[in-house]
């Protein structure tokens, strides 16, 4: 990626485009440390996938190893700084007329970095709710008993994030699918494009007309079909073209 160029028509594009889409991956925290999918589980975790402990059987199955992966998860974002990449994001926010930002992280520093208009497709680990009833805890006693139970049932609370098998919040999605069809610029960022239905957002906004750039050090699914694909990281990638647009 050294020395990567944004070519020149992709700036000129961008400098009339009003209405922008942007959906990021774990990818634009990984400059964060916070560790993507696709890296091995750091350390504790490492015999663990993802897979096996996000969904609601492992819950069932060891309500504790799964509340105590997230608690450690919470910890490590609670001392994560956002990036270069994320106040990237936050000032083409500002810029925009038009700017929504779709993330499948749960980490909460897209808000941390400034963003304003977010959906949050797949949830957030600092907040939690109730398994039995739904109710949202926003705070809860550390009190030892792990997990945590509901103050009004009982019942177990886990993390309001949205496990694999678990459908998204339809508010969430449509808000997701409006953006990627009637915007005129959509980025996929940080994005391995292989879970679904976010994965299925970039090409809805390529089906519906819109020049889609993909900003991976990696190629990905989308990479081929992407109308730019510029591989770098996105802590270098988005302040670079901040510092072209700004000019
Ligand atoms: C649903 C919250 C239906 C939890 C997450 C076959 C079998 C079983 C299921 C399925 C199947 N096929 C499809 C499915 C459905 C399933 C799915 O897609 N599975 C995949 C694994 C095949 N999807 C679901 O289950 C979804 N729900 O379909 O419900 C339904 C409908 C009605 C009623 C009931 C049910 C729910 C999916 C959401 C799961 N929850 N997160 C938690 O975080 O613990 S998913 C989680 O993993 C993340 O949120 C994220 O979405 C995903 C990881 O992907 P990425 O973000 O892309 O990260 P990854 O590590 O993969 O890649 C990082 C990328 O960054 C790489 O490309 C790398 O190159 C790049 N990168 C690295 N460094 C940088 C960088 N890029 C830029 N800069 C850098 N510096
Ligand atoms: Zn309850």
């Amino acid at each position: 990626m050294r020395g990567m160029e944004i070519p020149a028509a992709l700036i000129q594009t961008l400098r009339q485009t009003k209405k922008w889409a942007v959906l990021t991956g774990a990818g634009v925290s990984a400059e964060s440390g916070v560790p993507t999918f696709r890296d091995a589980q750091t350390g504790l975790w490492a015999k663990y996938r993802p897979e096996e402990l996000a969904t609601p059987q492992a819950f069932r199955r060891d309500p504790k190893l799964v509340w105590e992966w997230y608690a450690w998860r919470r910890e490590l974002v609670s001392r994560a700084e956002p990036n270069a990449g994320h106040l990237a994001l936050a000032q083409l926010e500002a810029w925009a007329e038009q700017f929504t930002l779709i993330t499948q992280n749960v980490d909460g520093l897209h808000a941390r970095a400034g963003s304003r208009n977010i959906v949050e497709l797949h949830g957030n680990i600092t907040r939690a709710k109730c398994f039995e009833c739904g109710r949202y805890a926003e705070t809860w006693a550390e009190d030892g008993s792990v997990p945590p139970q509901c103050e009004s049932c009982g019942g177990w609370l886990r993390p309001d994030v949205v496990w694999f098998g678990e459908a998204l919040l339809p508010a969430a999605l449509n808000a997701a699918f409006h953006a990627a069809q009637t915007c005129e610029v959509f980025f996929s960022i940080g994005a391995s494009g292989l879970v679904e239905p976010a994965a299925s957002l970039p090409w809805e906004a390529l089906r519906a007309g819109a020049v889609v750039v993909e900003i991976n050090p990696n190629p990905t699914p989308l990479s081929e079909a992407a109308t730019y694909a510029l591989n770098g990281a996105a802590g270098m990638v988005l302040p670079k073209i901040i510092k072209i647009l700004a000019v």
